[in-house]
């Protein structure tokens, strides 16, 4: 039996009418509990709502640029009954993520209700953080961390000001990383900053005290207000600025919130995630136009700190505009594509593109324009090698695994890597210094329902054949099912991508930047081949290696696919 239960905008913390920056599944789709169903983003927060429970998405009801609240329905999951237990019932927050029993009113029974004045929602209430109303000359406080949602122990990521700072109301103190959200945590009011207890890495929760400021003294002009703060306790949580404020009140102040959000479909080349930078920087970079896609990041798991993307503009500037300000055709003058109303032709049926498809299409694209790519086309006879593969197909059946020549190619690859380091290299953020590679992560292109991904072989030069064929199953397995980790796609130093189980002669891949080149294999295939006294039956199989222009030359690639076919046509060279 199964139901359909409601998806629900679980607590978001003091933010309202969150944009959805990015729409992460479709209708027909199968979730699972816990899976980002969308990207919300705020001036101060980016957050992702997760599926309450496994089912089937039934209806999506939010789309990009849409507005969402606490509680609103954003879709209808059908869930069999032995799932989705936290079905919702309308009373809120359908999230299953954090195991908090939102739904319940969990969060709120572990402060209950007997101190409202201590609650950071309470002492915010009113005066919209905004307001000094309350303090008096040289008044201490301490500061908290606001209403962040259903998030406890976040991390803190980075640390954006220091003890003696003057800081402005609203201003950014911190940012808090969880995997589902990043969000600033904002300064209640002006003044300056006495001290910081709490650093890099350290996590926190609501309430928590994060430091102590001394407030301006600039009286108030509302008396409600100075009701309001007095009222709280001396540590009372200072209020925590709501950073939508323009958009709920509705005013014509529309400001970021309004204007349209920097897509994630940014990202780099790992599918499975946006990059990760704070609001701040987010901000920043709309603000400057900038598309984080092509921005290096230098933060822990490639996070773009607010110095990476000066230093890319200023790359930029210096380069004449090479890096690309966000705009089609990555900042190329081309022309924009036709709109056709093709139903005028015929019937037709639109789909929208999976999310892998949209993930992957802007950094398909980025790489194909901003590339110079060539592709060198090549032969190995791997006859004796199909051979052997064939013998100990045996071997690799009985230890669970399956002997395929792209297992042979990932090893034959390595050595090719070793002779020719050059290959296992990425140009420099500045594009003009070369970073070598001293490890050897190969990636693999895998064909899946929802698209194409890249999960990486990591340290292939230290994994035997059976190794890597175990390693090949399990990572094109995982990416079928939808179930790679960030960590399983990212990290790659060259790609293969192998059409050789489905046809063709060749074809030219794109390269999957930052690598600096990728090898294409096609179907190997039964050809006569003139020994220099006859001609022979021999397995060949046709090799295509794209390059970057930039950094390797035609003749380094002519020798890296003649290395490589030298190689595959005696395996015994993969020992060396
Ligand atoms: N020549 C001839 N036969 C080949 C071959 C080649 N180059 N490569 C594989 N085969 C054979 C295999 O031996 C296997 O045959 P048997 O079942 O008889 O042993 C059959 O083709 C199917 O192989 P496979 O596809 O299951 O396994 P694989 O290791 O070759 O590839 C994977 C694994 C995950 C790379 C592949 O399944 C895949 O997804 N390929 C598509 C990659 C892709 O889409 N690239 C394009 C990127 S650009 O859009």
């Amino acid at each position: 039996m199964s139901k359909r239960i409601e998806i629900r905008v679980p607590d978001i913390g003091d933010f309202e009418k969150v944009p959805v920056i990015e729409v992460l599944v479709a209708e027909g789709d199968t979730i699972e509990a816990e899976q980002s169903l969308v990207t919300l983003e705020s001036d101060k927060a980016t957050m992702e709502v997760p599926a309450p429970a496994s089912g089937r998405l039934v209806t999506l009801t939010v789309s990009e640029g849409d507005e969402v609240s606490e509680g609103d329905v954003i879709g209808e999951l059908e869930v069999t009954d032995d799932n989705g237990e936290s079905g919702d019932d309308g009373s809120g927050a359908a999230d299953g993520s954090a195991g908090d029993s939102p739904e319940s009113g969990a969060a709120s029974d572990e402060s209950p209700d007997e101190s409202p004045d201590e609650s950071p929602d309470e002492s915010a209430g009113g005066t919209s953080g905004t307001s000094s109303g309350g303090a008096s000359e040289d008044e201490e406080v301490d500061i908290r961390v606001p209403d962040i949602g259903d998030f406890d122990k976040v991390p803190v990521i980075e640390v954006l000001v220091a003890e003696g700072d003057a800081v402005e109301a609203e201003q950014s103190l911190l940012t808090l990383e969880s995997d589902k959200a990043t969000m600033d945590i904002p300064a209640p009011q002006s003044g300056t900053l006495v001290s910081l207890a709490v650093q890099v890495g350290d996590e926190v929760s609501e309430g928590d005290v994060i430091g102590r400021m001394k407030t301006a003294a600039r009286g108030s002009a509302d008396g409600a207000e100075d009701d309001a703060a007095s009222s709280g306790q001396r540590d009372a949580a200072p209020a925590p600025a709501p950073a939508p404020a323009a958009p709920r009140d509705g005013g014509d102040d529309a400001g970021d919130l309004k204007a349209p959000p920097v897509p994630f479909a940014e990202m780099g080349r790992d599918p499975s995630s946006i990059p990760h930078a704070s609001p701040a920087v987010r901000k920043l970079a709309r603000e400057l136009g900038v598309d984080l896609a092509g921005v290096n990041g230098s933060g822990a798991h490639g996070r773009i700190t607010e110095t990476d993307l000066k230093q890319h503009v200023k790359s930029a500037m210096q380069s004449g505009g090479r890096a690309r300000a966000a705009a089609p055709g990555g900042g190329l003058a081309v022309a924009e594509s036709p709109k056709v109303d093709f139903s005028k032709f015929g019937e037709v049926e639109e789909k929208p593109l999976s999310r892998i498809q949209k993930i992957s299409g802007p950094n398909l694209h980025r790489n194909w324009v901003t590339i110079p790519h060539v592709t060198q086309f090549d032969e190995a006879d791997i006859t004796e090698m199909d051979a052997f593969r064939k013998a100990s197909k045996a071997d690799a059946e009985a230890a669970g695994t399956k002997m395929t020549p792209l297992v042979f190619l990932i090893k034959a690859v390595v050595a090719a890597l070793k002779e020719y380091p050059k290959f296992n290299t990425s140009l420099g953020a500045d594009g003009e210094s070369l970073v070598w590679k001293k490890y050897f992560h190969v990636g693999v292109a895998v064909d899946t329902p929802n698209g194409l991904m890249v999960p990486v072989i990591r340290d292939a030069d230290r994994k035997s054949l059976l190794d890597l064929a175990h390693d090949l199953t399990e990572l094109s397995d995982k990416a079928r099912d939808g179930k790679l980790s960030r960590d399983e796609m990212t990290g790659g130093c060259f790609s293969i991508s192998s059409l050789g189980g489905i046809g063709g002669t060749a074809f030219t891949p794109i390269i999957n930047a930052p690598e600096v080149a990728i090898l294409g294999v096609s179907k190997a295939e039964t050809k006569p081949v003139w020994t220099g006294e006859a001609f022979e039956p021999r397995l060949m199989l046709p090799l295509s290696l794209s390059y970057d222009h930039r950094v390797i030359d035609g003749a380094d690639a002519a020798r890296f696919t003649q290395y490589l076919a030298h190689v595959l046509g005696d395996i015994r060279r993969m020992m060396l």
